[in-house]
């Protein structure tokens, strides 16, 4: 898979995407991922990306020239363009599932008070949100996007990995975790983890996987 990313803070890709999985991912050539900073897509000796909003109104918007000329530029008929702001669809892992089958996604990062309509309207194939609160610019959320894509890359996952996006997919809550010692300070590990009896362990399992999700998550149940 590729991922482009078009963003005005390109050194905050840095660090975030070069540790543990997803460095793997791009080391085995499984991900390439190229981040593109929009100043480099303006004219003007100030590099303008924004301007004051039509009709008035606080904050500046992000211009329609400079991310028009990138996705001319950086996509293809392959490409799925997508904006992350907080007016995109909430961001899961049936989403992750959907964008780790496509072969190129152009992550197109907001900023200031957001984008020029015409850009929503005539370039963005999609559109995500991570969550119903603000932040800084969209920056965090493509790395948060990238992350839970590449994981579901074939052969990016070893089989000791895999199992946390199996709980998604079963739209419940992960069962209580337990590892050694046994004991930790009178704290005891459930007795039918330590019995080796599978089919018990399953079925408690089970069971305290839906008591989790019905008690936190209850929406998705539904
Ligand atoms: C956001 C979110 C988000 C809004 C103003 C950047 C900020 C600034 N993006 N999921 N939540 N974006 O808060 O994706 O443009």
């Amino acid at each position: 898979m590729k991922i482009d990313v078009l963003t005005l803070f390109p050194a905050m890709f840095a660090g975030p995407l070069d540790e543990s999985i997803v460095q793997r991912a791009r080391k085995n050539g499984v991900l390439e991922l190229a981040v593109h900073n929009l100043r480099d897509y303006t004219h003007d000796r100030h590099k303008t990306v924004d301007d004051r909003p039509f009709g008035g109104g606080p904050g500046m918007l992000l211009k329609p020239e400079p991310i028009f000329e990138a996705v001319e530029n950086l996509g293809g008929e392959k490409t799925r363009v997508i904006l992350l702001s907080p007016a995109g669809r909430k961001f899961d892992q049936a989403i992750a599932r959907e964008l780790a089958a496509q072969e190129h996604l152009l992550l197109i990062c907001g900023s200031y008070e957001g984008f020029d309509e015409r850009i929503r309207e005539n370039l963005a194939d999609d559109e995500l949100s991570i969550g119903d609160y603000v932040v800084t610019n969209g920056a965090l959320p493509a790395m948060v996007i990238i992350d839970a894509v590449t994981r579901l890359l074939p052969g990016v996952l070893g089989d000791d990995e895999s199992s946390l996006d199996e709980s998604f997919s079963r739209e419940l809550l992960e069962y209580p975790h337990y590892t050694r010692p046994a004991d930790f300070r009178g704290m005891k590990v459930p007795d039918v983890l330590l019995s080796g009896n599978h089919a018990e362990i399953a079925k408690w399992r089970a069971v305290q996987a839906r008591k989790r999700t019905e008690e936190r998550r209850p929406d998705l149940l539904k």
